[in-house]
């Protein structure tokens, strides 16, 4: 008698757990974008198809072996196995097949080629995202990492591509996913319909930091977004102060890129708003100042296999001021 409310405990306890796993930011089942909603209903689909199923199934298992006590007769056997054994399954994975044939262009929409052209670039690297935003209404192209803004109710276009080794683009909450492969260029695109910060992890193991290599997405509305690109743009060409001198200083622009700041680097994120960003070092620490010295400091400890340096010999006030001033760049 005790053992009952332990079991049904357990069981609410661990319903309870799914259906919290089924929200956030990382989430394929609660779609924000036309194309996670098609997938998400065929996803319903066949759960709750599956479900009536497996519940006829079980019921004229229970009715056989327990209900009935006289034997069917060889012919209403026979009739049983046509209908129930040949018949209906071909015509319930019919109907599926087609359903999920008429989602197709839904999913995996053909790109036509000017669309191509205003593509977001989106290249996979050990273990982070270079972002590349094109030219176009006038205004010019500018790259960025580990964080794509996109306006809502608009489709956007990426094309994906890795330098190194095979990466996987996929925004759970609106759609994908996409291999990006060294030498190749995929096209997709999505429709976000709901403002929100999302979550997209590298969905193709790429190495030792493979778990460590994620981005976000904020959907926002049209001005913000708009907003957030003009500051892309302008950089910060106006700030001097002695945290920009010490990322010179300290060789931190032989590979980074920081608009408005001397040189532009490359072969790493670019910094430029690095401040307004969600996490640091692809999604692996929150974005505050004391993650980014501890990140500037020792890479290696947050990200094994990370392509930066360590920077431990450098004075510990100096970080503490790049740090601050990184966290700055808004
Ligand atoms: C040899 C090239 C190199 C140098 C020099 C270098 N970095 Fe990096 N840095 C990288 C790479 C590569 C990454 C991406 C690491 C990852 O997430 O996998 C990175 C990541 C970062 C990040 C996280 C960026 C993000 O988008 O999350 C910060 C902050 C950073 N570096 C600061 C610095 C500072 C400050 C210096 C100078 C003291 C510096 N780096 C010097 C290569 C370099
Ligand atoms: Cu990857």
């Amino acid at each position: 008698m005790k053992g009952r409310p332990t079991i049904l405990r357990c069981l609410l306890t661990f319903g309870a757990l799914v259906l919290a796993g089924c929200s956030g930011q990382q989430s394929a089942l609660d779609p924000a974008g036309d194309e996670s909603e098609a997938v998400f209903r065929l996803f319903v689909a066949m759960v709750m198809g599956g479900a009536v199923i497996w519940l006829g199934v079980t019921a004229l298992l229970i009715h056989a072996a327990r209900v009935r006590q006289t034997p069917w007769t060889a012919e209403k056997a026979s009739a049983l196995i046509a209908w129930g054994g040949v018949a209906f399954p071909i015509v319930v994975l019919l109907l599926l097949l087609g359903y999920a044939i008429w989602l197709m262009p839904a999913i995996r929409p053909w790109t036509p080629a000017e669309e191509t052209n205003g593509a977001i670039a989106v290249t996979g690297e050990q273990f982070w995202w270079r972002i590349r935003y094109p030219a176009g209404e006038g205004r010019p192209a500018f790259e960025t990492a580990n964080e794509i803004r996109l306006p809502v109710g608009k489709p956007a276009t990426f094309s994906l591509e890795a330098t190194d080794v095979i990466h996987s683009f996929w925004i759970p909450p609106l759609g994908g996913k996409m291999d990006m492969i060294p030498g190749r260029t995929n096209f997709l695109t999505l429709t976000p319909t709901r403002t929100g910060v999302y979550r997209a992890p590298c969905a193709e193991f790429c190495g030792t930091s493979h778990a460590y290599m994620a981005f976000s997405v904020v959907v926002m509305e049209e001005e913000a977004f708009d907003a957030w690109r003009s500051r892309q743009i302008e950089g910060h060409a106006s700030i001097a102060n002695e945290g920009r001198q010490l990322v010179r200083r300290h060789g931190c622009l032989g590979c980074h890129s920081l608009r408005g700041a001397q040189i532009t680097g490359g072969t790493a994120p670019d910094l430029t708003l690095i401040g307004a960003r969600q996490s640091i070092g692809a999604g692996t620490l929150a974005n505050t100042v004391e993650n980014v010295a501890r990140f500037i400091r020792s890479p290696s400890s947050v990200k094994p296999g990370v392509k930066m340096p360590d920077f431990d010999m450098l004075p510990p006030a100096d970080i503490t001021k790049i740090a601050h001033y990184l966290g700055g760049l808004k």
